[in-house]
C-alpha cells in the first residue's frame, strides 16, 4: 500500500462478484450502481493525472451499471527509455470522478495467442449483456503489422478472452494510403447507432470505418475511408465517436506532436465537416488520445499526458477534464488542468 499527499491507494475488499446482464449504456444519478467484482486498489485522485502508481495511456471510457469505466493501456517502458513497452491493459471504475477502483488485470496482449503482443489503443462496448473489447496488437508473420483484435467478456471488468482466434482487421485489409504501411490499422473506436447498427472506426494516417454485424465480431460490408470536408488538416490517429443531441462527433489526433481535432456530422456515416482543434498538445507527450463521454449529466474529456515526474510520450498518465458545447453544437476547447474535475 502506498500513500502520498497527491494520491491515496487503498487495497480493496469489496463485496462478492455480482454479474449483470443489464444492457443500459447511460447512467443518471438515480441509476443503481452495480458491483461487478473485487477491486485491487482504490485510488483517491488529487487532480490530474488521476493514476500515479503506474503509467497509463490511450484511455477509453464506457458508462454502464451506474458507473464510469475507464480502460487504458499500461506503459511499462523503464526510464529513461523512449519506446513503447505495453503488455497489458487495465480497467478502473468510478461513481464520483474522484475515487477510482482498479480491478485485477482484465486482458494481456498475450491473451491473443496468435499475436506478437503490444497492447496499444482500445475501446470496450456492451451489447446484449456481453462486453466487446476492440484492441490494437501486433500480428504475426502471416500478415505482419498492427491489427485489430476483439475480446469478449460477460462483465465490464473481465476477464476477457479472444473472441476470434485471429485479427478482426489485418494490415492487408487496408492497402491505402500505402500498402507497406504496417501501422495504419490501429486505434479502434466503436459505436452503436440509434437503429442498432454498430460501426467501427480506426486508423493511423487514414481514418477507416466499417459496419459490424449484430454479433460484433464480423465486419458487415466493405471498409471505407473517411473523407473530411472543410478546412484542410493532417489526420493522424486515435478516432473516437460520440453523439450529443442530433450531432455525431468524430474526434481524432492530428499533426505530430498531436493535437485533438474534431469533425461533426448529422450521420455516423458522414459527411464529416472538420471543425478545428479541441485539445492542444498535452504536456510532455508526443501523442494525444481521447475518450469523450457523458456521465451523470456532465461531459468529460479523458486523455493522457506525460505529466508524472518520470513521464514522457512512452510513460503516459490518464487525466480527466470537463468538456462543454457551444449553442451551435461545436465543442469548446478543452482546458487541461492540474486540479482535474473534482
Ligand atoms: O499507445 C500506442 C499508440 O500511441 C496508440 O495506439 C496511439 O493512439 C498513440 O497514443
Amino acid at each position: 500500500m502506498k500513500t502520498s499527499s497527491a494520491l491515496l491507494l487503498i487495497p480493496l475488499l469489496l463485496g462478492s462478484c455480482q454479474q449483470s446482464s443489464q444492457s443500459n449504456v447511460s447512467a443518471s444519478a438515480s441509476d443503481e450502481v452495480i458491483s461487478f467484482g473485487k477491486g485491487d486498489t482504490m485510488i483517491v485522485a488529487d487532480g490530474n493525472p488521476i493514476i500515479r502508481h503506474e503509467h497509463t495511456g490511450d484511455p477509453a471510457a464506457m458508462v454502464y451499471g451506474g458507473q464510469l469505466f475507464i480502460y487504458a493501456g499500461v506503459d511499462e517502458c523503464p526510464a529513461p527509455g523512449q519506446y513503447y513497452l505495453m503488455n497489458r491493459w487495465t480497467v478502473l471504475s468510478t461513481t464520483d470522478m474522484k475515487t477510482f477502483t482498479e480491478y485485477p488485470c482484465p486482458l494481456h496482449a498475450s491473451d491473443f495467442k496468435w499475436s506478437k503482443g503490444e497492447a496499444w489503443a482500445s475501446q470496450v462496448i456492451e451489447r446484449n449483456g456481453k462486453f466487446y473489447w476492440y484492441v490494437t496488437v501486433e500480428n504475426n508473420e502471416s500478415d505482419p503489422g498492427k491489427c485489430i483484435a476483439v475480446a469478449v467478456s460477460d462483465s465490464p471488468i473481465g476477464p476477457f478472452t479472444d473472441a476470434l482466434g485471429k485479427p478482426l482487421i489485418k494490415n492487408s485489409d487496408t492497402a491505402q494510403p500505402r500498402p507497406d504501411m504496417w501501422w495504419d490499422d490501429i486505434d479502434p473506436t466503436v459505436y452503436i447507432d440509434d437503429n442498432g447498427q454498430a460501426y467501427l472506426y480506426w486508423g493511423n494516417s487514414a481514418c477507416y470505418w466499417a459496419k459490424l454485424k449484430e454479433n460484433m465480431i464480423e465486419l458487415d460490408g466493405e471498409i471505407h475511408k473517411t473523407e473530411f470536408r472543410g478546412p484542410s488538416f493532417s489526420y493522424t490517429e486515435a478516432p473516437w465517436i460520440h453523439k450529443n443531441g442530433d450531432w455525431y462527433y468524430l474526434s481524432f489526433a492530428q499533426d505530430f506532436p498531436e493535437r485533438i481535432g474534431y469533425a461533426m456530422s448529422r450521420s455516423i456515416e458522414g459527411p464529416w465537416e472538420y471543425k478545428g482543434i479541441l485539445n492542444e498538445i498535452p504536456g510532455n507527450s508526443n501523442t494525444n488520445h481521447q475518450a469523450i463521454v457523458e456521465y451523470n449529466g456532465e461531459w468529460y474529456f479523458i486523455y493522457h499526458t506525460g505529466a508524472l515526474p518520470d513521464g514522457c510520450g512512452y510513460r503516459r498518465s490518464v487525466c480527466i477534464d470537463r468538456l462543454s458545447y457551444n449553442e451551435d453544437g461545436t465543442m469548446q476547447r478543452i482546458i487541461m488542468t492540474s486540479e482535474g474535475v473534482q
